[in-house]
């Protein structure tokens, strides 16, 4: 993926940090948006919920809940709709980046995607 595009981020955070933490989170989006519409409806977070439970894997949000404290719906559904766009979810990793440093966004991220390889994602 092309890194010199025009981002509006903290010159703090360095190009490569970012588009690896931007490509984890898409990459964990795409595991979730079951029908590939870039969306992810309450039935698909639902969905991956169920699964984790069915898997004896700790939940998807519960997950990122204990690493982080706050990831709940309100916090990454910015526009209120409802439902968390790709936009919405990677910027939410952008924003623990930026608040926690790399070094937590990409443990949040490994734990999901540890989770997602559990329930066969
Ligand atoms: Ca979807
Ligand atoms: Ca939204």
């Amino acid at each position: 993926m092309a890194d010199n595009h025009d981002h509006m981020l903290s010159r703090t955070m360095s190009a490569s940090e970012v588009s690896g933490i931007m490509d984890r989170a898409a990459s964990v989006f795409n595991a979730l948006d079951l029908d590939k519409d870039g969306i992810l409806d309450s039935t698909e977070i639902q969905s991956v919920q169920d699964e984790a439970k069915t898997n004896g894997v700790m939940s998807i949000l519960d997950a990122c809940n204990s690493s982080e404290g706050q990831f709940t719906m309100s916090e990454i559904d910015q526009n209120k709709d409802g439902k968390l766009s790709a936009a919405e979810f990677t910027k939410y990793f952008m924003k623990i980046f930026t608040v926690s440093g790399p070094d937590k966004a990409l443990a949040i991220l490994s734990k999901l995607d540890a989770d997602l390889l559990e329930i066969g994602r």
